[in-house]
């Protein structure tokens, strides 16, 4: 049996919760997923949220979080992984989505008994039981007012990294504290979903990491410090519930008793501070070269890069700091309507099979003659588009009813590439190769249609989970920088990770009939988000 150090990253992501397990060569040892409708149907989420009848709020059960961690650590333990050699654990979140924890929590936290499931422990300890999440659109009101009060959307940018943004947590809680004054005085404290799963492991309450934080619309993104006149303009007395900052590769504290009791983890294996998917996912597939961009195709569809020199802008995109390079950024844009919306097109014309529904794609030409399809089945982030709908456009640009089966699904897949190339362009973003991750990216023929969409190469890593594999890296990072007593170059620890394989060559000339469609796409879009 060897007893080479292992490393652990979680996902609690907006649909389940994924483990990885790696080790020293940031070889995969083991991995695991729960899905949360699956695995807690108790809690009557859908895709892993609760849609409220407004059609602009959507949360999610924090407590079904904590359940979700339990089902996984024990089928870890009932899988004998090697829980005993893990020496760091460092994990994932998606971004924005707000914890409320009530005051006594941490008490509950720093007592828990490895004799009952911690779901049991902790029921009573959060003061608001359905958590916004990043889909949460309802804020619209409270991102005026911050823009009002720190002086427009460019002022906002400049000292955040991105405009106010509807889910960013600092318009959540001021919504809160303007709607029910009453939870936000029962807060103790309020942390990220990324620093609250990391407050289950440590068994205390865990500082949220400088590039989650960008998330929020509160911090100053270049002094990586709460921002004082954001906070001001929040909620009265936040800087107490936010707690302190910290940079993603820090050593938070050592796991707690109960996952040693009850899981078998060694008492010394170190947390790691957990950060959000996105910055994860940068992590993981190590984009540092300029040129390197990702597409990452989850229940959201983003499009990240590493910088340099930030430039935030007051009309779209997000700066956020590098997870592992604290002299360096991310610029990143996210559209709502990703892999949920392919689901519903795939589920209405092909019996929900991804084969037929690639099929049915292959009817249509590239380009599709000329029609073009805007699909939200959610009010949109980028553009900001809040009316849903379907939008249908023929080759001359008036708005058609319907589509055949083949031209609906390319439109609905060049649409939403064309329309992702559009807004990378206008945050500075050009793409040199492409490194695709997400569920989605498994299916050639949406790899296939970015590569010619973008005209650059696609991409690949062995596994498509590159926010759990990437926290796995980043516990790998914060371990070694703990035990060098330094900051040791990322690039050093992933040195030893595997070449990305291309799995998608770019087309010329299908590059040429896209780039002739974006301007198209750019006035539909523009008509939309005028309303
Ligand atoms: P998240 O991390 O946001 O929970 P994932 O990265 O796990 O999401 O991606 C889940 C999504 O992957 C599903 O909603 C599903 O639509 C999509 N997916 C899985 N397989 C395929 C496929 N073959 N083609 C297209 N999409 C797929
Ligand atoms: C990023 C965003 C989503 C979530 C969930 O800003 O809202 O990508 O992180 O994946």
């Amino acid at each position: 049996m060897s007893d080479e150090r292992l490393y652990m990253g979680l996902d609690s992501s907006t649909q389940g919760l994924k483990a990885t397990l790696v080790d020293t060569s940031l070889a995969v040892v083991c991995e695991d997923a729960i899905n949360f409708d699956d695995a807690l149907p108790e809690f009557g989420t859908e895709g892993g949220v609760h849609r409220h009848p407004d059609g602009l709020t959507v949360t999610s059960p924090p407590l079904m979080w904590v359940g979700a961690l339990d089902i996984l650590f024990s089928r870890m333990t009932a899988k004998h992984w090697p829980l005993d050699r893990v020496a760091a654990i460092s994990g994932s979140g998606q971004q924005h989505g707000s914890v409320w924890w009530k005051a006594g929590a941490r008490e509950s936290l720093a007592g828990l008994r490895e004799t009952k499931p911690m779901r049991e422990l902790l029921a009573d300890s959060f003061a608001l039981g359905d958590s916004p999440v990043w889909m949460d659109s309802s804020t619209t009101r409270q991102c005026e007012a911050l823009e009002l009060a720190l002086g427009g959307a460019q002022a906002v940018a400049d000292l955040t990294g991105s405009r106010a943004y509807e889910r960013f947590t600092g318009n959540q809680i001021a919504k809160i504290w303007q709607t029910q004054p009453d939870i936000y005085e029962a807060t103790e404290r309020i942390a990220l979903v990324s620093s609250f799963v990391a407050s289950l492991l440590a068994g205390d309450y865990a500082p949220i990491d400088h590039s989650d934080a960008a998330g929020m619309n509160l911090m100053d993104f270049r002094g990586r410090a709460w921002a004082p006149k954001a906070l001001d303009a929040t909620a009265p007395a936040l800087e107490g519930k936010l707690g302190p900052l910290v940079a993603a590769h820090t050593t938070i504290g050592r796991i707690h008793t109960y996952y040693v009791r009850r899981f078998g983890f060694d008492a010394t294996c170190r947390v790691i501070a957990f950060s959000g998917d996105n910055p994860n996912s940068l992590a993981g597939l190590r984009l540092a070269a300029p040129g390197d961009v990702a597409i990452s195709m989850g229940t959201s569809d983003t499009l990240f890069a590493s910088m340099r020199k930030p430039s935030p802008s007051g009309n779209e995109g997000h700066i956020f700091p590098n997870p592992v390079d604290p002299n360096a950024y991310m610029g990143m844009i996210c559209r709502k309507n990703g892999s949920l919306t392919r689901e519903t097109i795939r589920d209405r014309l092909a019996a929900g099979s991804w084969d037929r529904f690639n099929a049915l794609l292959e009817q249509a030409p590239v380009g599709n003659s000329g029609c073009m399809g805007i699909y939200l089945d959610e009010p949109e982030i980028t553009p900001p588009i809040l009316k849903v709908g379907n939008y249908r456009y023929n080759a001359s640009g008036v708005g058609v009813g319907d589509f055949e089966p083949g031209t609906e699904i390319r439109a609905l897949l060049e649409g939403q590439f064309l329309s992702m190339r559009l807004h990378a362009g206008q945050v500075g973003i050009e793409p040199r190769r492409v490194i695709a991750t997400g569920g989605a990216s498994v299916n050639p023929a949406i790899l296939q249609i970015v590569a010619n969409v973008f005209g650059s190469d696609v991409y690949v890593t062995e596994r498509a989970d590159s926010a759990s594999l990437g926290a796995a890296c980043r516990a790998l990072h914060g371990a070694t920088c703990a035990d060098q007593g330094r900051f040791v170059p990322f690039a050093d620890i992933m040195e030893a990770a595997t070449p990305f394989t291309k799995a998608a060559a770019a087309q010329s000339a299908h590059h040429a009939t896209y780039t002739s469609m974006l301007a198209r796409m750019d006035q539909a879009e523009k008509a939309l988000a005028a309303g």
